[in-house]
């Protein structure tokens, strides 16, 4: 991996995934690829090249993969779940029409892809506790749709094609740095967000309704990691479970209380929402990345809300 394009840079996985990468290969060129609308600004435009790089055009991306001499490419353009029950055809056109512009580049322009998946691609019949690597995937979501017709896509290609695709199915993903938007794990965050501002949190997921989650710097690791292991190792491809935590929202609850005495959360349950997470794993096993690419995650759940709430403290106080 030497000259990155990452599609989706100004987003909340890809704000913090461009400058990571920026900072390991400061000899390559790392372009934030950015959608009108949500052009990079501050230290990440500053940092290196942007471009306009909508996954539904093709001809441009194939301009900027030309253009920078592009060897790995991270697709992270995506409707998360909520918004994508919403806005189904439209998740589906980003989703899938633009991960086939992306990997028919990859094939005649030699670029290895990544293209997370989720625990949205899991559904109501897939086992919920320890959910297996390799297991039953019917979601009913059209988030979970694409993230399946995702890894199923992007392993054709691998078999077919010979493009090096990899990916792994994210938890919630927490982070101080970007807000998430229109996810159904999104509450994690907003939490920390009501509690450093000392306002009331007002959670849209019901008690007892546990999801897989992870702290940001863990998935950026994993994000790299995953494109520099070595193939040799690897059975799977896509796409990984990854794990590192699994909560309710009255632990989360509690465990920000010791951290913010009277700290305080009532519930108005959002049907929709409410509806994914159950369908969703409430603990993925992650055994198979262990064992394939040394996978290991650095942060529990105290230690994420130490930081978080420190960071968060700097940030907005
Ligand atoms: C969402 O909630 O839609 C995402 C996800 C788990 O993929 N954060």
């Amino acid at each position: 991996m030497k000259n990155v394009l990452v599609i989706g840079s100004t987003g909340q996985i890809g704000s913090e995934l461009t400058m990571k990468i920026r900072r390991m290969i400061p000899e390559g060129n790392v372009v934030a690829g950015y959608i009108k609308g949500a052009e990079p600004k501050g230290e990440l435009l500053e940092s290196g090249p942007s471009a306009e790089a909508d996954v539904c055009d093709g001809e441009r991306l194939l301009g900027i993969v030309k253009k920078y001499k592009i060897d790995t490419i991270y697709n992270l353009a995506a409707l998360l779940s909520a918004v994508a029950e919403k806005r189904p055809q439209l998740a589906w056109h980003i989703q899938i029409d633009g991960l086939m512009n992306i990997l028919e580049i990859a094939r005649e322009n030699g670029c290895a892809v990544f293209t997370p998946s989720s625990i949205g691609s899991f559904g109501p019949e897939t086992p919920r506790v320890n959910t297996p690597q390799d297991t039953i995937q019917r979601p009913r979501s059209m988030y979970g749709c694409t993230k399946v017709a995702t890894e199923l896509l992007s392993d054709y290609y691998f078999h077919k094609y010979g493009v090096d695709t990899r990916s792994v199915r994210f938890p919630g993903l927490i982070s101080n740095v970007t807000l998430p938007g229109g996810g159904t794990t999104d509450y994690a965050v907003e939490i920390y967000y009501a509690a450093v501002k000392g306002e009331e949190f007002v959670c849209p997921i019901a008690p007892g309704t546990f999801m897989d989650m992870m702290y940001m710097p863990d998935a950026l690791k994993a994000a790299v990691d995953i494109m520099n292991a070595d193939p040799s190792k690897l059975v799977h491809r896509n796409s990984f479970n990854i794990a590192s935590m699994s909560f309710d929202p009255e632990i989360l609850r509690a465990k920000i209380s010791e951290h913010i005495p009277g700290f305080r959360m009532r519930y108005e349950v959002d049907p929709v929402r409410q509806a994914i997470a159950e369908s969703w794993p409430d603990k993925m096993d992650d055994t198979c990345a262990r064992e394939e690419w040394d996978w290991r995650p650095s942060y529990d759940l105290e230690g994420m809300t130490a930081d978080m709430i420190s960071a968060l403290r700097k940030k907005l106080l």
